[in-house]
């Protein structure tokens, strides 16, 4: 993976006219792989940070429809900060890139689309572990 290339930001169309806004999140269309699963993340108790995990072949890719948050994206050799500030937009977790997802405001609720089942098998949950394996693939 070229270090640029990692923590994509997606804006995504949206539909909107005087009576509200609407977006369409599609397999393989607006959205980079097929969906599997999704889940949502909500009711963040101030100042909790979550994450603190690589996925090693799990792509997913996160929308904040609710609120803010932030990501700090590492792929082993460089760091990106993202913010998500709008249901428009959203960042792509691609596997083998560390993420943590901090400063969530108080109504945030994160939208998670992935392209594989639940399995605990896929995560690292050991940076130094993570680091090795990113090395590794170098
Ligand atoms: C990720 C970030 C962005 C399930 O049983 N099924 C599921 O599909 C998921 C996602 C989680 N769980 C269970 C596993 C744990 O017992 O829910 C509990 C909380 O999961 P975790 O501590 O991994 O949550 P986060 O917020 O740290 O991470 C989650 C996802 O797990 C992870 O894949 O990339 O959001």
């Amino acid at each position: 993976m070229k270090s640029t290339d990692f923590g994509r930001l997606f804006e995504f169309q949206v539909f909107g006219d005087e009576e509200g806004s609407l977006v369409a999140l599609e397999s393989s269309k607006n959205i980079p792989f097929e969906i599997q699963r999704s889940y949502h993340i909500f009711g963040i108790m101030p100042g909790a940070r979550r994450g603190f995990h690589a996925h090693k072949t799990l792509k997913q890719l996160a929308v904040c429809v609710r609120g803010t948050c932030k990501f700090l994206l590492d792929n082993g050799s460089e760091k990106k900060e993202v913010s998500l500030s709008n249901p428009r937009q959203g960042v792509l977790i691609d596997p083998m890139v560390w993420h943590e997802m901090f400063d969530f405001s108080p109504d945030a609720v994160l939208l998670v689309l992935a392209d594989q089942h639940y399995d605990e098998s896929d995560y690292i949950r050991n940076y130094d572990q993570f680091m090795k394996a990113a090395q590794e693939r170098l």
